[in-house]
């Protein structure tokens, strides 16, 4: 398959930090019609794994972390987010809002999905990173949310997640709002044992998930 190869070459120059290969790599991805999702998909976020495993074997260290977030926010914000722009469907399909957990500082994920919701028509209330449940609940009760989408990329804050929900619970608002949760840490199984209404694995599937979630309200 072709896509593999450029792919590949796409993942190979972002973990070697090689910022002007990836961005005229990732050009000619768009311009053989590849969208933004299928980019970020097959390459930039595979490119993050390899980054996140080498920093785990020791290998690479924090300064590689913020050099791969850093390259990654740069091709999104100049490529690839205005892409995804150009396929604005509508609006007027409910309000999200949107947070990383308390503790937690990883946005990239977060905000693609964030894109991606206003995008298919949702307004989103984006709280940005490390925030504490009583933020998420003062959100919901000020925007009257539909839904609540949370990311987590740490073992050690995924936990937060739970503490978000018994908040709504307790403040009699979890029957109002829908639960969304994504990010590294976190899987379908976890968001089941919490009481979430659903986990999706990618943007795309947290779209398509939102969209179903409120028409079942
Ligand atoms: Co971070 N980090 N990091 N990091 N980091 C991870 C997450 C590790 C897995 C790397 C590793 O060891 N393999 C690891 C966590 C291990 C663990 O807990 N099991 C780790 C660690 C340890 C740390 C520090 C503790 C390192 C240190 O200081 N010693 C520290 C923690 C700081 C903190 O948060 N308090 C840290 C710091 C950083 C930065 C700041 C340098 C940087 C983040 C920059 C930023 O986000 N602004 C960073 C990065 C870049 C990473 C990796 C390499 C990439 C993360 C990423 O952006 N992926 C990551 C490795 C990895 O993830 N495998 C590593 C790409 C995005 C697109 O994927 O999964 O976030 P995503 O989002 C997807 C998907 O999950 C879903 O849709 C998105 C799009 O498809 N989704 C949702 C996401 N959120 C959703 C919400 C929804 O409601 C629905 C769907």
């Amino acid at each position: 398959m072709p896509e593999e190869g450029l792919f590949e070459e796409i993942k190979q120059a972002f973990v070697d930090f090689d910022s002007e290969t990836v961005k005229r790599l990732v050009m000619e991805a768009l311009s053989a019609g590849y969208t933004p999702n299928e980019i970020i998909e097959g390459a930039l976020r595979p490119a993050m794994e390899v980054v996140g495993d080498k920093f785990e074997k020791g290998e690479y260290f924090l300064a590689e972390l913020m050099m791969a977030g850093d390259l990654f926010k740069e091709v999104m914000d100049e490529m690839l987010a205005p892409e995804i722009e150009k396929s604005r469907e509508g609006s007027g399909l409910g309000t999200v809002v949107i947070g990383t957990v308390k503790g937690d500082l990883h946005d990239i994920g977060k905000n693609i999905v964030a894109i991606m919701l206003r995008v298919a028509g949702f307004e989103v209330i984006d709280l940005g990173v490390d925030v504490p449940p009583e933020k998420f609940v003062e959100a919901v009760k000020r925007y009257n949310a539909d839904i609540v989408g949370m990311s987590a990329l740490l073992t050690t804050t995924m936990l937060e997640m739970k503490n978000v929900i018994d908040a709504l619970r307790s403040e009699s608002l979890r029957d109002k709002v829908k639960v969304i949760i994504g990010g590294a840490a976190v899987n379908e199984e976890f968001a089941r044992e919490i009481g979430a209404d659903a986990y999706a694995e990618n943007a795309v599937k947290a779209v398509e998930i939102c969209k179903k979630l409120i028409t079942r309200r």
